[in-house]
């Protein structure tokens, strides 16, 4: 289903080229968001069963709140919908600013993508869909960029070319290791934390659930200077070995996301036990998704 209470810490970190450790650049909270993110009125790229509204609207229907440490995003719960009308109103963010070599902490359906896919690249730092598996970070590619099969990280990959055009659009996927880093089973653990390092020469991604001993306490405190290098090993490890990340990946906007069906999660909606058809579903039951909302409480970045 698709009720997914997301209610957690956030950090979003970019790093420097030179070495691990990184110095606080930007951090979002609160009302803070409404000026540094754009509400994107944009038909869904991947053709869900949503319709993004502009931030007077979203604010106005209070699919967009903020107060104080809270800056939450989500759909309409209220409207029985017309199948033949617009789809259920949805919030989609974008950053204004643009990051290259960075680093990450986050949570789920942030992720971050260039102007000219796929050939700027796109990293999902998190994707799931209707609570189930999988929960990975993937990447997406042009043509000639593939990863190891053996590599250090505690994730499971589920592929090796991130080629989107060789892979049916799946890229170059690795899977979680933790059961809670995802759906119900992250939410019940108090969120986490998800952290991307970005540099030219590797991508990493960490999951630290909420109250895990071995979070590093310079992401648990959102400190003004961190070091990756205390982090210990990725679940996800992506090197430049044999793809050329300076050349797969441009400069990425941050977006954060609530879709609902399209093209993945309305295709895996009968696999994962939901009712009926999608897209009938979303426009017959508005209560269904009361619980399924991003719940920021801060977003930091580092350069
Ligand atoms: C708006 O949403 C927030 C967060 O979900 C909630 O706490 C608040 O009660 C809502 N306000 C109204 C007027 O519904
Ligand atoms: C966010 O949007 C992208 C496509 O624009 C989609 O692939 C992804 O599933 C969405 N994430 C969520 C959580 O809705
Ligand atoms: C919540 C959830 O779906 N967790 C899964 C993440 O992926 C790993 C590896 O496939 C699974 O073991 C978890 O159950």
């Amino acid at each position: 289903m698709f009720a997914s209470r997301t209610t957690l810490t956030v950090a979003c970190l970019v790093a420097s080229v030179f070495g691990a450790t990184y110095q606080q650049t930007d951090s979002h909270q609160g009302s803070g968001f409404l000026k540094s993110f754009t509400h994107q009125a944009i038909a869904d790229p991947t053709h869900g069963r949503v319709n993004y509204v502009d931030q007077a609207t979203a604010l106005a229907q209070n699919l967009t709140y903020y107060s104080g440490d809270h800056f939450v995003i989500r759909a309409d719960d209220k409207t029985v919908l017309s199948p033949s009308g617009p789809g259920r109103n949805s919030v989609r963010l974008q950053s204004n600013k643009q990051y290259t070599t960075h680093v990450t902490v986050t949570w789920p359906a942030l992720w971050e993508v260039g102007a000219d896919w796929p050939n700027q690249g796109e990293i999902d730092v998190l994707e799931g869909v209707n609570d189930q598996a999988p929960n990975q970070s993937t990447l997406h590619t042009s043509s000639g960029c593939t990863m190891p099969a053996s590599r250090s990280q505690t994730g499971t990959s589920t592929g090796n070319n991130c080629d989107v055009a060789a892979t049916n659009n799946a890229g170059c996927g690795v899977q979680a290791p933790s059961a809670n880093s995802y759906g119900p089973a992250f939410n019940n653990a108090g969120g986490g934390w998800y952290a991307m390092e970005r540099t030219s020469s590797f991508i990493k991604v960490w999951f630290w659930s909420r109250n895990d001993g071995s979070v590093p306490s310079d992401v648990k405190n959102g400190a003004t200077s961190i070091n990756t290098d205390n982090w210990g090993t990725p679940y996800a490890y992506f090197p430049s070995q044999s793809c050329d990340l300076n050349a797969h990946f441009g400069a990425h906007n941050i977006i954060i996301n609530l879709t609902l069906c399209g093209d993945w999660a309305g295709a895996v909606f009968d696999a994962d036990g939901c009712p009926g058809d999608c897209a009938t579903y979303v426009n017959n039951n508005p209560s269904a998704f009361t619980n399924a909302y991003f719940d920021i409480q801060w977003l930091k970045i580092y350069g």
